[in-house]
């Protein structure tokens, strides 16, 4: 690994890494992508470089990262800083976006990041489920990284406006981003929205069929992350990688490509 740059060591998926390989494109910082094998008891492609599939390296690295899970970010002073939203916090406090840093500084406007970003956290294990193996019925994002496909009926339930518990924290968020818009402060990006933008692409790709149950009469979150993909360096940055995508394995139902495919969508590039 590169001396100087960041390393962002993640899986090849979007996942809770994706939130900070947009923060650093957007920063305009040269970052390298670590990819570890997710650790599915999925077979591996012949002659593939890392492996995609497990391959015991996940293992090994675990303890040795500051919370036992990933993302980590390799700092160029060589420290390793992980979770996801102390991470964004991070950069925000570094990176400014039109005059602003992405991470405000002013404790009112930085308390309304923090909670937006910590309710898409209290999201996050619902969809993925407890226990992938055990209970796949109720665990959305190891399904389709199975290759088992979408839970439609279950998702529907947990959707239902106005008694589905998902619904209802899709509803939070929404009440959460300012009348004005576009995004959660109004007119200065922050983290939030880098991380609202980075989750729902992710979640309508790899739970969902697609965005519609989460944007569906919640017309501030669409906003947001429609500014967002509107931004010419993020178009740039996912226009870069797209064929780089090709070699990503299929298995089942799943093509590991299509998981990028509502980044694409909202930066308006073709699939
Ligand atoms: N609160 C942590 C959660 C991190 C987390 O659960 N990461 C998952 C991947 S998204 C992971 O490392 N799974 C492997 C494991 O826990 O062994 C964060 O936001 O970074």
């Amino acid at each position: 690994m590169s001396q100087g740059l960041y390393t962002l060591n993640y899986f090849n998926v979007p996942g809770r890494g994706e939130s900070i390989r947009v923060i650093l494109a957007i920063g305009g910082k040269k970052f390298e992508n670590n990819f570890i094998p997710l650790p599915l008891p999925l077979e591996n492609p012949e002659n593939q470089n890392p492996p995609p599939f497990d391959d015991g390296t996940w293992g090994e690295l675990k303890p040795k990262t500051p919370w036992g899970t990933l993302p980590t970010l390799l700092l160029p002073s060589g420290e390793i800083i992980g979770q996801q939203r102390a991470i964004l916090r991070y950069l925000g406090k570094l990176i400014k976006y039109e005059g602003n840093y992405l991470y405000p500084e002013e404790p009112e406007a930085s308390a309304r990041v923090d909670g937006l970003m910590d309710m898409m956290e209290d999201i996050w294990p619902i969809l993925l489920g407890i226990n992938g193996t055990d209970s796949i019925e109720t665990a959305p994002l190891y399904s389709t990284m199975l290759g088992l496909g979408t839970l439609d009926e279950f998702l529907k339930s947990k959707m239902e406006k106005g008694t589905g518990d998902l619904s209802n924290q899709f509803d939070f968020l929404e009440k959460a981003m300012s009348d004005e818009g576009p995004f959660l402060l109004g007119s200065n990006l922050s983290c939030a929205d880098i991380l609202l933008f980075a989750a729902i692409s992710w979640w309508g790709a790899a739970a969902f069929p697609n965005m519609d149950m989460m944007l569906k009469s919640r017309p501030k979150i669409e906003k947001c992350i429609r500014a967002v993909g509107n931004i010419e360096v993020i178009s740039e940055y996912y226009t870069s990688l797209k064929s780089s995508r090709d070699s990503m394995p299929t298995v089942g139902s799943t093509n590991y490509a299509s998981y990028y495919k509502n980044y694409h969508l909202l930066c308006g590039l073709n699939e």
